[in-house]
């Protein structure tokens, strides 16, 4: 069996974490959106490579959902006492990752070979593939005008209103990613509870993904990162207005559109499903514990193997 993941954000690797412990390792890649990724203080920052990372290997911080636990801030505090930019939050732990990766990218090794060294060294046994090793970033056409992602997301809160989102960057797939895509033996595509718009959309805009996903013969499934109207975190649900979208579940099936074979709802959104393309399978969807998780991942992958 080979399933291919793509996930963003916090959402994302909560479900990465359940695929990870229903299946053999080997059989799971999953490809981290890196539109978030921002230079900040010299530092060359990848947050949901990190997230991925940090969730797979049982380092995340349990309440932030990003970062490390146990951590520590006295570079943060220090910083500000230099009058050092602190509204990006690095923990001492954290922080560490960043320098290397930064000191390694600037040596020249790439985004993959760094991610691949850092998951082995920690244990993870899915590969982590970083969406491209080339530039993309997402930027935010907000009622303040354009912004970074972080400075969107992190320092204004995501308060700006969201007219538009742009991916910039003149980046390629990675080609691992996009020769998965081609692999006859690749069981199921999973998209997992991510923001569409700023976790998955970075991914399926770089050039031919959507087209291999299209051509790709595994099912591919998807699902829900709204429940009942609601994100369960982050600002999908007041994005999704912003955008002129209905902030549901099935609007979120709307916008992925003939891409999906399958789509994973929750209960409370089960009587909205009625004509759309994808097969839809309803279950509980939020996951508050690590059971949770893999029931989840076991609903999805069942959902594959039915539409293959
Ligand atoms: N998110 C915040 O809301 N505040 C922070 O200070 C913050 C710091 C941070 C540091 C490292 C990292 O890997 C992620 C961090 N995040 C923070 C989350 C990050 O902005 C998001 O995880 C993604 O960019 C969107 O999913």
């Amino acid at each position: 069996m080979s399933i291919l993941a793509l996930s963003g954000g916090v959402g994302g690797a909560k479900l990465a974490l359940g695929l990870s412990r229903v299946l053999p390792q080997a059989d799971l890649t999953i490809v981290a959106n890196t539109g978030d990724d921002f230079e900040h203080l010299g530092l060359s920052i990848s947050p949901d490579i990190d997230t991925l990372v940090y969730t797979l290997s049982g380092l995340a911080n349990p309440e932030l959902g990003w970062g490390r636990r146990d951590e520590t801030w006295n570079f943060m505090e220090t910083l500000t006492t230099l009058g050092g930019a602190t509204w990006f939050r690095l923990g001492d732990r954290d922080l560490a990752m960043h320098v290397e990766r930064t000191h390694r990218l600037r040596a020249g090794e790439t985004l993959t070979e760094i991610t691949d060294d850092v998951r082995r060294r920690l244990g993870i046994g899915p590969r982590i593939l970083p969406m491209t090793d080339g530039r993309m970033r997402t930027r935010v056409h907000a009622s303040t005008g354009w912004l970074d992602f972080q400075d969107y997301f992190v320092r204004r809160r995501c308060e700006p209103v969201v007219h538009e989102l742009m991916f910039e960057g003149d980046a390629q797939p990675q080609p691992e990613f996009l020769a998965l895509l081609a692999d006859p033996a690749l069981t199921a595509v999973v998209i997992c509870p991510s923001n569409p718009f700023i976790s998955v959309e970075p991914i399926l805009s770089l050039p031919g993904v959507r087209d291999a996903l299209h051509a790709c013969r595994a099912p591919i499934v998807a699902v829900s990162p709204i429940i009942a109207g609601r994100a369960v975190k982050g600002p999908t649900a007041k994005m999704m207005t912003e955008l002129g979208l209905d902030p549901s579940a099935r609007a979120v099936a709307e916008w992925y559109g003939e891409l999906l074979d399958a789509y994973i709802v929750d209960h409370a959104d089960a009587a909205d499903m009625d004509g759309l393309h994808p097969r839809i399978t309803v279950t509980k969807t939020l996951m508050l514990t690590l059971e949770d998780r893999e029931a989840l991942a076991r609903v999805v992958l069942d959902a594959a193997a039915s539409v293959r």
